[in-house]
């Protein structure tokens, strides 16, 4: 065993960790964790979210992008980023920050606007949903114009355009947007991202 144990859930943000590790082809355990987040979950994630990796050295990592991040620099040749200092690196990044910044909780927002209002309405709820999808669709019709086509970095597949696709997936207006609807088919070409996307029961 590799000792690489990824908690997910279907249909969640666990999807690109998923297609990370499968990139990498390094071995991983995968644990399941269901909608009542049991207290041995609760202990590696305060905040009751997937995904969490655990890394074959120990220490538990939450956040999707830090994940990603941090699996780049221990399989630095299996290039889910581009090279350490060239600038497309840092452009990858800088999407990859941006997305989870501000596209993930917009679509958070999106999906439970409950959680985002002090008052039990249906038009404060309704108002959250639609100050998300407002958002949503200014962030990423930015991303996709910054898209060099069909990926974010011309031909070469990262982990950032992963990430875009899982995002643009849970929301259809993006996929719509001609230049993110492009990068989602490219994606899903990847053989390691498709079995993830598959395992996650993603549209296709
Ligand atoms: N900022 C976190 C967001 C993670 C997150 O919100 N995950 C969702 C699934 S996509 C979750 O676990 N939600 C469970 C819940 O809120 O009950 C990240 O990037 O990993």
């Amino acid at each position: 065993m590799s000792g690489y144990t990824l908690y997910w859930k279907a249909n969640s943000g666990s999807m690109v960790i998923e297609a990370a590790l499968r990139m990498i082809g390094v071995a991983f355990e995968e644990i399941e964790v269901d909608d009542t987040f049991a207290p041995d979950f609760r202990i590696l994630n305060p905040a009751c979210k997937v995904p969490v990796l655990r890394l074959a050295t120990g220490p538990v990592l939450t956040e999707s992008a830090a994940i990603l991040l941090a699996l780049d620099d221990l399989f630095p040749e299996d290039r889910l980023l581009p090279a350490h200092g060239s600038a497309e690196r840092a452009k990858a990044v800088q999407w990859l920050i941006f997305m989870s910044a501000n596209i993930y909780p917009a679509i958070l927002r999106h999906y439970y606007p409950q959680r985002h209002t002090a008052e039990d309405t249906s038009a404060a709820i309704g108002a959250v949903r639609r100050s998300a999808a407002h958002d949503m669709d200014r962030d990423f019709r930015q991303l996709a114009s910054a898209i060099g086509g069909p990926l974010l970095l011309g031909d070469t597949l990262t982990i950032t355009d992963v990430y875009a696709a899982m995002l643009a997936n849970w929301y259809d207006p993006a996929r719509e947007i001609p230049e993110i609807g492009a990068l989602v088919n490219h994606v899903l070409q990847n053989e390691a991202v498709a079995k993830a996307w598959r395992h996650h029961g993603f549209r296709e």
